[in-house]
């Protein structure tokens, strides 16, 4: 019987065979060990207690091994529940935030210039009109420095540079970086500006402009040219048209602006030109033996050509819905 009953326990395919085993041997009633201890009882006196003991033995043993198949088949059952869960199917993604397009661009922007020799330098956004202005070869007369085409910090003391503002363009830059260093220069910065225009399609009162500047002994406007034309097509491709117009910027002489093709007309894109000499003396160099050129691009416009963006104001409403695309 012994063996019979391990074999049953050990062997139970299932909760429902292992019940019958149990039945079989272990039943209160009819199972197989009740019958063993009742030859127990009938044993001799003095062997009583041996074979009740051995008796006890078994059953223990037994009712272990039915006890360890009862765990295991639980397990194993539980397991075919959990077996309901389905990998394959697509899970809950975190959400995870991007890069605003237009920081996107600049870092663009700064590789590929890179590419070309031009230094990254950093410049502040407040400002004050030495650098935005008066070194720029900006007279005080000029309708560019009116208060109302400028954001002025009213409540800040102005410093020996002057009255403080809210800088209208990255060509401060140009200053403060030939005010640190000696000739040849090679160098971009990129960042924010603000203008209090009137917000459309294609202006808004912040946004951000890429100012290069390369100053050496013999710098030209051919070499502006193409350094504006390769650094386009690096961005946008070999398709693009820009044309350069000529134009008048006070610290740059001969200047031009900058169209790109815009569907069937143009869009302005930036001003360059020659470094004016009054620039130049303005930061104690000498314009007889160094020549530059300057530029300043619109980064937005060229954001918005690259993704087909029709309108400027979408890139500062914050809505996830446009900002999740790029
Ligand atoms: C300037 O800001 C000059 N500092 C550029 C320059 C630098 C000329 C160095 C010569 C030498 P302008 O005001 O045109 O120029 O602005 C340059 C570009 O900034 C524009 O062509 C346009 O692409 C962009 N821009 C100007 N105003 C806005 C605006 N409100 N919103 C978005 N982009 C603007």
């Amino acid at each position: 019987y012994f063996d019979d009953a391990k074999a049953a326990m050990l062997n139970a395919a299932s909760e429902a065979d292992l019940e019958q085993a149990r039945i079989e041997f272990l039943g209160q009633k009819k199972g197989k060990l009740r019958n063993l201890q009742a030859l127990v009882g009938k044993a001799p006196k003095e062997e009583k207690p041996l074979v009740g003991k051995k008796f006890n033995e078994v059953r223990t043993e037994v009712t272990a091994l039915l006890e360890a198949r009862q765990q295991e088949l639980s397990t194993a059952s539980s397991s075919d529940a959990v077996s309901d869960f389905d990998p394959t199917l697509p899970g809950h993604p975190p959400t995870i935030g991007n890069l605003h397009p237009i920081t996107k661009t600049i870092t663009q922007f700064r590789e590929i210039m890179g590419r070309f020799g031009f230094t990254v330098v950093e410049g502040p956004e407040i400002e004050d009109e030495r650098h935005n202005f008066d070194a720029l070869n900006i007279p005080n007369d000029h309708p560019a420095r009116d208060p109302l085409d400028n954001f002025y910090v009213a409540t800040a003391k102005a410093t020996a540079g002057g009255p403080i503002l809210l800088r209208s363009q990255t060509s401060t830059v140009q200053i403060r970086t030939m005010e640190q260093v000696k000739p040849p220069v090679r160098i971009v910065s990129l960042g924010r500006v603000y203008r209090p225009d009137t917000m459309d399609a294609t202006h808004s009162c912040m946004f951000h402009q890429m100012e290069g500047l390369m100053v050496d002994t013999d710098v030209t406007m051919a070499q502006l040219k193409t350094v504006l034309s390769l650094f386009a097509r690096s961005f946008l491709g070999p398709d693009v048209e820009i044309r350069f117009r000529p134009s008048f910027f006070p610290f740059t002489e001969p200047s031009v602006e900058v169209d790109m093709k815009w569907g069937d007309s143009w869009m302005e894109i930036g001003g360059a030109g020659m470094v004016d000499p009054n620039v130049f003396k303005a930061v104690g160099y000498d314009p007889d033996k160094v020549s530059g050129f300057a530029f300043g691009l619109g980064i937005e416009r060229f954001c918005m050509k690259n993704y087909e963006v029709d309108d400027i104001r979408r890139f500062y409403e914050n809505d996830v819905r446009f900002l999740n695309q790029f």
